[in-house]
């Protein structure tokens, strides 16, 4: 599933973003590209469970 975080800038934005994906699902593979602010997550957990991961790290994200 993919996400667009459109405030998404630097290196500190995706590793706090992967991080708290990480909390929800600590085997979710996490794959972030700043160029695009796209971020793009292989995981069994439910996509609002991910969504609301990105959310509470601090940053707005739609699906994409
Ligand atoms: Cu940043």
């Amino acid at each position: 599933m993919k996400f667009h975080v459109p405030n998404m800038s630097c290196g500190h934005c995706t590793a706090a973003i992967s991080k708290s994906i990480k909390t929800t699902d600590p085997t979710a593979q996490v794959d972030t590209d700043l160029e695009t602010r796209t971020v793009s997550v292989e995981t069994t957990a439910q996509p609002h469970a991910i969504l609301q991961s990105i959310k509470s790290a601090g940053y707005e994200a739609s699906p994409a």
